[in-house]
């Protein structure tokens, strides 16, 4: 048990001791160790845990540690009320579960008050960084690092003061000694019409190059925008004066025919191995476009079964037939059930779309969920190789499940014969934090880590690790666009548990 655990972080938390955690049930083995997540905790109200990834400094480090955003946390920045936060949270050498939670610490991605600019003889801000969320989103690749602020305003270049939610990015790299920023929609065009109500930074990834990719669903009166750009590129001559900066070799998607207002393209980005980017539409379109990274063109679209489900509010890719090509995975939480003459049921579905040859999918292989209002199919998170049969296995986040409405995670195997066999269930995890409402939202964000599937520590068990934290969004990010500001259902705010557990394989 733990060989690479113990040989990496000293056998932490295989020891068998916390009275923390109750009953979990375990469908079969070889499986994430259910009963001992590392546990970390954030400022009340920070909505700590509403992303996460895990980091490790170089390749070659050993140490690993998880980075986990805040989107409302107060700063050291002078002036700023609630601009949020990224903390880093190392993993615990020796956990004593008598101090748990783990403590982490803030990373200073910016320490600064608003720019300003003179306006007619006086100071204005020029940009708005109070309530902007940063760490809505971070992630990490190969020891680069990029957290945003979707909702970060700037005033433009307008005279009457108006402010635009264009988004904002930070990168650091070199283990948080360099950093810059990066805010592709802060530019001279704004209104709605143009880049002005961006947000970029709603979502966020790397290709496997290494490139950054930034989605922002509200350019364009909401058809969403897709821009990329190299991290070397970004960190090259950055200033904090140059506010209108363009980074050389950036690309982006560009507006399309009207009819694509609302797709809100850039709600959710995963990256493939079919030389795309993947994202989302809902509602009129409710699709998921692949998008060609090279030049940022459509190639194809995934399309819902159903309006208002939600399609595209989670996508992941992974190969999970073993194949060699990757497949897609979409997360639709409002899909509603309809069997026969009874009341349609709001379950959540997944769909699996295997890959056959250089994007050629099959139909959808279909997950449903079966808690009523359970919101199956919020994240999705790929687990590399849990069991270590020789396929990919992945988790699904349902975290209004469960019998008492405080959550779940389900662990799902992939094995050859996809098709005729689909995906096993293998194993059920339960928050132990059941909060008194039931609701705690325990699986809202999921993570697993992927670097870890080809360890190089010969002769041991699979290190991946599943990662999730307990909160929900009780708000959307998309403020200005009327009708899908929520996610439907009865939720309280005091229910918000601020937690995150780190669970490693048995
Ligand atoms: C941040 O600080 C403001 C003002 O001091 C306070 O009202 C607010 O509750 C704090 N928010 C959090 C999440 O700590
Ligand atoms: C600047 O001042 C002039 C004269 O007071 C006024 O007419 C104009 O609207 C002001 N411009 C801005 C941007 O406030
Ligand atoms: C990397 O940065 C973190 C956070 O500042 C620090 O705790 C850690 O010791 C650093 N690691 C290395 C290898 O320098
Ligand atoms: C993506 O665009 C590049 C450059 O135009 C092209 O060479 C490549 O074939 C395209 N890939 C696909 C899958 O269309
Ligand atoms: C991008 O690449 C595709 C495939 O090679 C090509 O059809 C398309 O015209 C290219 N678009 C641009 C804007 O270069
Ligand atoms: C996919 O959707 C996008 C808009 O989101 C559109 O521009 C593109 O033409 C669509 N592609 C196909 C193949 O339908
Ligand atoms: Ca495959
Ligand atoms: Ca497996």
């Amino acid at each position: 048990m733990c060989a690479y655990r113990m040989y990496a972080f000293g056998g932490m938390l295989c020891r068998v001791v916390s009275v923390l955690w109750p009953v979990l049930s375990v469908v079969s083995g070889f499986n994430l160790h259910a009963e001992h997540p590392a546990v970390y905790r954030g400022p009340e109200g920070s909505y700590f845990g509403y992303s996460v990834d895990f980091y490790r400094p170089t390749p070659e480090s050993s140490t690993l540690s998880v980075l986990v955003g805040a989107p409302k946390a107060n700063t050291s920045q002078p002036g700023i009320i609630e601009g949020g936060a990224v903390y880093y949270c190392p993993y615990p050498l020796n956990p004593d579960p008598t101090k748990q939670p783990y403590s982490c610490t803030q990373i200073p991605f910016d320490n600064t008050n608003n720019r300003m600019i003179k306006v007619n003889g006086t100071r204005e801000p020029l940009e708005f960084k109070s309530h902007q969320w940063f760490g809505a989103s971070v992630r990490t690749h190969k020891g680069k690092v990029v957290a945003c602020a979707p909702l970060y305003h700037w005033r433009a270049v307008k005279v009457n003061g108006e402010k635009d939610p264009v988004g904002t990015c930070y990168v650091a790299v070199q283990n948080f000694s360099a950093y810059a920023e990066y805010s592709p929609c802060r530019t001279n065009d704004p209104d709605p019409e143009g880049q002005g109500f961006c947000q970029a930074g709603f979502s966020v990834d790397f290709t496997k190059e290494g490139t950054l990719v930034v989605g922002g669903p509200g350019s364009f009166y909401w058809q969403g925008q897709v821009m990329t750009a190299g991290v070397a590129e970004i960190l090259n001559g950055y200033s904090l004066k140059a506010v209108l900066r363009r980074v050389p070799g950036e690309k982006h998607t560009h507006a399309a025919a009207d009819t694509h207002d609302d797709s809100y393209l850039g709600y959710s980005v995963a990256v493939g191995e079919f030389t795309g980017d993947s994202e989302q539409g809902k509602r009129q379109h409710f699709h998921l476009s692949v998008i060609n990274s090279t030049n940022l063109t459509f190639i194809m679209n995934f399309t819902g079964e159903q309006m208002a489900s939600y399609f595209g509010y989670s996508v992941t890719v992974s190969d999970l037939n073993g194949d060699g090509y990757d497949d897609v995975l979409v997360g639709a939480p409002l899909y509603m059930e309809r069997e026969r003459e009874s009341k349609p049921k709001e379950v959540g579905r997944v769909y699996l779309y295997l890959q056959h040859s250089p994007l050629t999918f099959s139909e959808p292989l279909l997950l449903t969920g079966t808690h009523t209002f359970g919101r199956f199919g919020t994240a999705i998170a790929p687990l590399g190789d849990l069991n270590q049969d020789g396929y990919n296995d992945v988790a699904v986040g349902c975290p209004f499940g469960g019998e008492d409405r405080s959550g779940l995670v389900l662990i799902y195997n992939g094995q050859r014969d996809l098709t005729a066999r689909g995906l096993t269930l293998s194993q059920e995890l339960y928050g132990a934090w059941a909060s008194s409402s039931g609701l705690s939202g325990y699986g809202f964000t999921l993570r697993g880590d992927r670097d870890l599937d080809n360890n190089h520590y010969p002769g041991t068990l699979p290190c991946t690790l599943l990662i999730l934290s307990s909160f929900f969004r009780f708000t959307s990010l998309l403020p200005s666009s009327g009708e899908v500001t929520q996610l439907k259902g009865s939720h309280s705010k005091g229910s918000i548990v601020q937690s995150l557990y780190l669970y490693r394989p048995s």
